[in-house]
């Protein structure tokens, strides 16, 4: 009896462990395809981290109404209106018919975003609506079924590099056209019987194997609409394992449910950055992403000038939207932004590009960003939002030696005087601001911040 127990207990636990060591070498096999040194890690985010400032392009169907539907205002953001207008399929598909772009061209697109001192463009692949701006064999509801038959994923990335910018992908898991996704909107009347979610899912595998194997090398995934389900059931690993099968280097958004390579804070600048974590954000021009006709709530480009130092002194990214009318153009308002915010970064780009978060609280008059310029020397920029009326600007609680200090939009570098009161430091600067909205001094200090 005994000895029968001893034989099956030890059958038992033999057979235990090899399931262990079965599910121990198949967990090892899926996160192998994430693993990387830390340094691995940073060579593969270099290029987004000194990027610091990307175009976002809101583009679909949705620019066709632009915020209405038969002649009604549609509330809330354009590339939302078959939602907020509780437009049926059969009523919102047709658009597809009229979706011609005379105006589209991608270089001028592209060149726009260049000029603008943005690094690299992400655009809507697909946004909720499902339908497809791409070339896919997959799906009839893509940009082949419109009159325009042109592939516009293929001319921008060929664009894109042509010009130097990284291509990027926004994909959105959400969609309310494909049968086999859901659930289904409250208002619909399309019943969920017969649909299989995980049919879905291979179908967006197929459709994103497309777009990381037909246009070159993609900057990043940026994934949209996965708050409907859990990790699980999107089959988050398997897809980012796909995804960086095909394309090693590509950088990964947090929105398929797993944290990846970024957060992507949405409309707003997180009051400390997000300590640990590289994060994006990104944020409209006006009040909407894809076009709306009566919007005109345009930020200034003093406001969107200073959010890109603000962010830039967190350590973060701006991912600037501008959402191109029905006709492929990008509306005046957000070119002429984009221009000035140009004209700025040329003279003061070193001041945003390739810089770290500030290592104080932001003073008073603006923010602080840095660069290490030498293994002793590291460089302070000084981007002074609010002049000082009395021709000193105070840099408080610094304890290193202050080198040299001149004004970032002055060729000849000329020196301002400064003088120390302990932790003090004044830079003695003239009495007009040499940039209305934001005129960066550098100030080279020895040693890292805080050191003696
Ligand atoms: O693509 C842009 C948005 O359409 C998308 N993300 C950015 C980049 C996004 N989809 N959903 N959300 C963001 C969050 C959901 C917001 C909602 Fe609403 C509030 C959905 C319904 C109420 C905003 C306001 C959308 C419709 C009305």
């Amino acid at each position: 009896m005994d000895n029968k127990w001893t034989k099956y207990v030890s059958i038992l636990a033999f057979a235990g462990m090899l399931v262990f060591l079965f599910l121990l070498t198949n967990i090892q096999a899926q996160t192998d395809v994430f693993q990387e040194t830390g340094q691995e890690r940073d060579a593969r985010m270099e290029w987004w981290r000194d990027a610091r400032f990307g175009m976002f392009i809101h583009w679909g169907l949705y620019s066709i109404p632009a915020g209405e539907w038969k002649g009604r205002p549609v509330r809330g953001v354009g590339e939302w209106n078959m939602d907020r207008g509780q437009i049926p399929i059969e009523d919102y598909e047709p658009l597809k018919e009229q979706f011609n772009p005379a105006m589209f061209d991608a270089d001028r697109w592209v060149r726009i975003a260049k000029e603008a001192g943005m690094k690299y463009i992400v655009i809507t692949t697909k946004h909720h609506d499902g339908f497809c701006l791409f070339d896919s064999k997959y799906s009839d509801y893509d940009i082949m079924a419109t009159p325009f038959k042109r592939d516009i994923m293929k001319e921008l990335s060929d664009a894109c590099r042509r010009h130097g910018l990284k291509m990027c992908w926004y994909h959105s898991i959400l969609d309310w056209h494909h049968p086999d996704y859901l659930p289904r909107r409250g208002w619909e009347t399309r019943t969920a019987e017969g649909a299989d979610y995980d049919r879905y899912i291979d179908h967006m595998k197929n459709q994103l194997t497309e777009l990381v194997t037909n246009y070159g090398e993609i900057g990043v995934l940026w994934f949209d609409g996965g708050w409907e389900h859990e990790a699980g059931m999107h089959r988050a690993e398997e897809i980012i394992a796909h995804l960086r099968n095909l394309q090693p280097s590509i950088i990964i958004n947090d929105r398929i449910q797993l944290p990846q390579d970024f957060n992507t804070p949405e409309q707003e600048i997180p009051d400390t950055g997000i300590p640990g974590r590289d994060w994006e954000t990104c944020m409209t021009m006006n009040n909407t992403w894809g076009f709306k006709k009566n919007d005109h709530n345009w930020k200034s480009t003093e406001d969107l000038l200073q959010k890109l130092a603000d962010i830039a002194s967190k350590g973060g990214n701006f991912l600037l939207n501008v959402g191109p009318t029905a006709i492929g153009e990008i509306p005046q308002p957000s070119i002429e932004r984009l221009k000035e915010m140009g004209d700025w970064l040329k003279v003061n780009g070193e001041a945003v590009y390739g810089t770290s978060a500030s290592p104080f609280e932001a003073p008073a008059w603006g923010r602080y960003t840095q660069k290490a310029l030498t293994d002793n020397i590291t460089r302070l920029y000084l981007h002074v939002f609010d002049w000082p009326n009395d021709e000193k600007l105070i840099v408080e609680g610094l304890s290193n030696e202050a080198k040299y200090a001149f004004f970032l939009s002055d060729a000849d570098r000329r020196q301002l005087g400064m003088s120390r009161n302990g932790n003090l430091l004044v830079i003695h600067v003239p009495r007009r601001a040499p940039d209305a909205v934001n005129s960066v001094v550098v100030l080279d200090i020895v040693g890292k911040p805080g050191e003696k």
